[in-house]
C-alpha cells in the first residue's frame, strides 16, 4: 500500500514538474523573441532541415546586401533566431543588424500566425535525399551512435512523431493561413540556377544585374561553400571535436534512394501519395518528390 502512494506521489510531482518544463521553456522562448524588433521587411528562410537552408541564406544575402562574404560564420549576416534563444545569445546583436534582416527558421508552420505579412522563402528538397543528408547531420552532431534506420523511423516513417519530413511540409504546403511565401526547389537550384534566381530576385524586388548574378552565382557554388565551409558549418557540442568539414557534405540530388531499403521506400512512397501528392501539385516543381 505504502508502495502504491509512493508511486501515486511521484507520478503526480513528475507530471507538474514536467509541465512546468514546458512552460519555463515556452516562456524563455517567448521572452526572446519579444525582444527582437519587428520589421516589415525581414526575410526569412523556412526548411526542414537539410533541405538547402544554408544555399539560400548565402544567396539571399548576396542579392540583399552587397555580398561581402568576410563574416566569420552566416548567423552573423543571417541569424538563426530559435538557436540563439537555445544557446542563450543576446536578442539585441539581431537589433544592430542592418535592414532587410535575413532569418533562417526550422520552425513549425504554426508558430507563423495568421496575419504574419514578411516575405519567407520556403526550400523543398527531395525527401530521399533529405533523409540520407539528415542522418549524417543528426549522427555527426548530435549522436555518433545513430543509425540510418532510427532516424528514418524517427523522421521520415512515423507521423506521430514530433518532426516528421511529410507532415512539416504539409502544413508549409498548405499555408492554411495565407502567408506570404515563394516556395524553390532544391533541385531547381541545382539544375536550373538562373531562371530560379530570377524567382527569387523578383520575389524580393532585388533588380538583378549581371554583377550581382556573377557574385551570388560564385558565392553559392557548392565549390565555393565548401572551400569556406568554417563560414557556414554547425558548431559541434563542445565535448566533441568540431566537425566542420561534413556541414557541406555532398551537395548532391537523387542519390538518397539508393541508401534506404525496399521496405523503406515503400513507407515513403506509401506517405508521400496519402500526405503530400495531393497538396504539392502548382506549388513545386512537379517532377519533384
Ligand atoms: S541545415 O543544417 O538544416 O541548415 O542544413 P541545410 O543548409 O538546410 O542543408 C545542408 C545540405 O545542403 C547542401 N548544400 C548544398 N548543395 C548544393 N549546393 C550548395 N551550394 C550547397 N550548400 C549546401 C549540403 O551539402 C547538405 O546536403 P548533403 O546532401 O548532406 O550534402
Amino acid at each position: 500500500m505504502q508502495l502504491k502512494i509512493l508511486q501515486w506521489l511521484y507520478r503526480f510531482f513528475k507530471n507538474i514538474a514536467d509541465k512546468a518544463i514546458f512552460i519555463t521553456r515556452k516562456l524563455s522562448k517567448d521572452i526572446f523573441f519579444f525582444q527582437i524588433e519587428d520589421r516589415e521587411d525581414d526575410v526569412y528562410i523556412v526548411t526542414f532541415p537539410k533541405s538547402g537552408t544554408t544555399w539560400m541564406q548565402v544567396i539571399v544575402y548576396n542579392l540583399l546586401t552587397d555580398g561581402n562574404m568576410d563574416f566569420n560564420h552566416i548567423y552573423d549576416v543571417s541569424p538563426w533566431l530559435s538557436n540563439m534563444h537555445i544557446k542563450g545569445d543576446d536578442p539585441n546583436k539581431v537589433n544592430e543588424l542592418p535592414s532587410p534582416r535575413i532569418f533562417k527558421s526550422h520552425d513549425r508552420y504554426s508558430e507563423y500566425v495568421k496575419g504574419f505579412k514578411n516575405k519567407i522563402i520556403y526550400v523543398y528538397r527531395d525527401g530521399k535525399d533529405v533523409a540520407w543528408s539528415y542522418f549524417h547531420h543528426n549522427k555527426n552532431y548530435l549522436n555518433p551512435e545513430l543509425t540510418f534506420d532510427e532516424n528514418f523511423e524517427n523522421h521520415f516513417s512515423n507521423t506521430d512523431k514530433p518532426l516528421n519530413w511529410f507532415i512539416y511540409n504539409k502544413e508549409w504546403l498548405e499555408n492554411k493561413n495565407g502567408l506570404n511565401i515563394l516556395y524553390i526547389a532544391y533541385e531547381d537550384l541545382m539544375n536550373h540556377f538562373i531562371p530560379t534566381l530570377h524567382r527569387i530576385a523578383f520575389f524580393l524586388n532585388v533588380k538583378l544585374t549581371p554583377e550581382i548574378i556573377e557574385r551570388t552565382k560564385l558565392h553559392s557554388s557548392f565549390e565555393y561553400m565548401k572551400t569556406h565551409e568554417t563560414k557556414f558549418g554547425e558548431v559541434a557540442p563542445k565535448k566533441k571535436e568540431l566537425i566542420y568539414n561534413q556541414f557541406i557534405r555532398e551537395g548532391k540530388a537523387g542519390k538518397g534512394q539508393e541508401y534506404m531499403s525496399e521496405e523503406q521506400i515503400k513507407i515513403f512512397e506509401k506517405n508521400y501519395k496519402e500526405i503530400l501528392e495531393p497538396i504539392i501539385k502548382n506549388k513545386i516543381r512537379e517532377s519533384v518528390n
